[in-house]
């Protein structure tokens, strides 16, 4: 089978939901194009020209002479983690399988006063800004999650080996060590672990990259 993936993101230093499926795809050594736009540049008509959404991510899957547009980071993701067993992106078992989903459909529809707060600044070390109670609340309830899951499965990610879950949370990671919110050492070891991991490096620099050069 003849297969081209080209994977359509934002601003590194920004697009916290590019990155998700960025994430599962380079940490799992699939081969991918990449197209990136630049954003809060009036770029929605660009957007437009790959994904109906006008946002990003989106996915072009180009197959024997099949095209395929996948949008959303979840779907992105799901699609991956079915066309590559393989990269093992889920928990092998049915049960835990459906705990990890729940964790990613969380994220992917809530925290949404953390999301504006503590939007992604990739690259930068920020003040916190004064938070809301219900800022705080999501925090809170982010770190709770997250040490739930480490002690029920062991780390060292989320559902023991790295997952789906772990790319939905990356953000906030990333986030948390912008704006300086304090981990506990559990957390904080999870943390560093994530932002050690060659695709964030690699994602990192191309976001400092971004920013060095008024992109961002
Ligand atoms: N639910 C979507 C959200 C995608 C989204 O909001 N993407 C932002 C960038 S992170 C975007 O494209 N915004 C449009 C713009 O900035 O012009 C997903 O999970 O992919």
């Amino acid at each position: 089978m003849d297969t081209r993936y080209t994977l359509i993101v934002g601003t590194k230093d920004w697009s916290s939901w590019s990155l998700r499926p960025w994430l599962a795809m380079r940490h799992s050594s699939i081969a991918f194009e990449e197209e990136l736009v630049h954003l809060r540049r009036g770029t929605t008509p660009e957007i437009l020209k790959f994904s109906p959404s006008g946002r990003v991510p989106a996915l072009v899957i180009e197959e024997d002479g099949r095209r395929a547009l996948i949008w959303d980071s979840l779907a992105i993701c799901e699609t991956i983690a079915e066309r590559h067993p393989q990269a093992r992106l889920w928990p092998d078992d049915a049960l835990i399988r459906a705990e990890a989903r729940s964790y990613c459909a969380e994220m992917h529809s809530g925290f949404a006063d953390l999301r504006e707060q503590l939007s992604m600044d990739f690259a930068r070390k920020l003040p916190t800004p004064p938070l809301r109670e219900a800022t705080k609340a999501q925090i809170a309830r982010i770190q709770q999650a997250w040490a739930a899951a480490l002690t029920r499965h062991g780390g060292p990610f989320l559902f023991g080996r790295f997952s789906i879950a772990d790319c939905m949370y990356a953000p906030v990671v990333s986030r948390f060590g912008t704006y300086g919110i304090a981990l506990d050492a559990e957390l904080a070891g999870y943390a560093e672990r994530m932002m050690a991991l060659p695709a964030m490096q690699e994602w990192g620099k191309a976001a400092k990259a971004e920013v060095d050069a008024g992109l961002a």
